[in-house]
């Protein structure tokens, strides 16, 4: 187990130095953010985040995202020339040292959140989901969030249309077709592929969302078998899902997680949740029977915490401040440093 932490570049008001400075951190999980989605990430601009990693004394072997154009979710004529761009994106990454590439295949919208900053009995702030807040926003006038900088309302609104013909199936064919044509690419550099399940893992304003759960995984493997293909498993987007008994997932598919995010959440009703602190005591998730589901399965990925609450006065981007998943990260180690210790008696 390697464990990371999420770092957004030279933008991020989290520095490498002080990530540098929590003990059972190796490496980074970072991307290239200038590059438009669909376009080859630049060598020049891989190696100078690379550079300033090693200069930190930290490693870049997680990449966190390479985004998945529309165009080849929504299965169009020029997903063709855009995945062989991401392909070329893989190979360009590949001679930087990457190994793995953390992505999702969630149409429009990555995660969604009613609010960036509920406010616990303690005075810690974190995201949280209300299912009905969300019901009653107007689709044809979306504030989201988090997302009202991503699109114009016009280009939203064309978006959206265009997902009304593409089903569950033919979104899941499109993710195939994408990663057959990848997988050379990836089998090539050896890097692996990890998809971050659906957040949260059921449909939204009308577009399919297909990686939420054990059958999703099932039919992900069935259909690209290589090892490349694998996933991200994010405790608190998967264990949204009342149905996902996350345990037992964790020891299933302990050597196809190539990296895993975790993360804490408390419900609070049938689909709501308020984000927490990591340890299995603050919320719904038992973060210390996946970490030992994950050792006994034999799991060797990345590991980082996601999602911190902001505390002790920080103001930092939402889920992504220093203090809570500096936290979370040495919890996280001590369980897997005793799970692995004990389990060698
Ligand atoms: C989120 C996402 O749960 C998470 O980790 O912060 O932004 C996630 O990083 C992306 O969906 C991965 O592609
Ligand atoms: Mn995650």
């Amino acid at each position: 187990m390697k464990m990371t932490f999420r770092w957004y570049g030279e933008k991020d008001p989290v520095s490498l130095s002080y990530i540098r400075q929590i003990p059972c951190i190796s490496g980074v999980v970072t991307a290239v953010y200038d590059t438009k989605v669909g376009e080859v990430w630049e060598p020049e601009k891989i190696e100078r985040l690379r550079a300033l990693c090693e200069q930190a004394g930290l490693e870049m072997e997680v990449i966190e995202s390479v985004p998945v154009h529309e165009a080849i979710k929504l299965g169009l004529p020029e997903r063709d020339r855009l995945i062989e761009n991401y392909a070329q994106t893989i190979r360009n990454l590949g001679k930087a040292g990457v190994k793995c590439i953390c992505y999702n295949f969630m149409p429009v919208f990555d995660w969604l959140r009613t609010d960036l900053k509920t406010k616990a009995p303690d005075g810690s702030t974190s995201l949280s989901y209300r299912h009905e807040r969300l019901m009653k926003t107007d689709k044809n006038d979306l504030h989201l969030p988090g997302w009202d900088e991503s699109y114009e309302p016009s280009e939203l609104r064309s978006l959206l249309s265009a997902y009304e013909s593409v089903t569950h199936e033919k979104l899941f064919d499109n993710l195939v077709y994408f990663l057959r044509g990848i997988m050379p690419a990836c089998v090539q550099t050896g890097i692996n592929m990890a998809i971050h399940p659906d957040d949260p893992p059921w449909d939204m304003f009308g577009l399919p969302r297909i990686i939420t759960g054990e059958q999703s995984y099932e039919k992900l493997f069935a259909a690209v078998p290589e090892i490349n293909n694998g996933v991200t498993f994010c405790t608190g987007s998967l264990g949204a899902g009342r149905d996902n008994d996350l345990v037992a997932m964790a020891r299933k598919y302990a050597k196809r997680i190539h990296f895993a995010h975790l993360r804490q959440i408390k419900y609070s009703g049938e689909l709501d949740f308020t984000e927490a602190g990591h340890m299995t005591a603050c919320g719904d998730i038992d973060i210390f029977g996946i970490v030992r589901a994950l050792v006994l399965g034999g799991f060797d990925g990345y590991v980082r915490p996601d999602h911190g609450r902001n505390i002790w006065g920080e103001d930092g981007k939402p889920g992504y401040g220093l203090y809570d998943r500096a936290l979370g990260a040495m919890y996280i180690a001590g369980l897997f440093e005793a799970v692995e210790k004990e389990e060698k008696i």
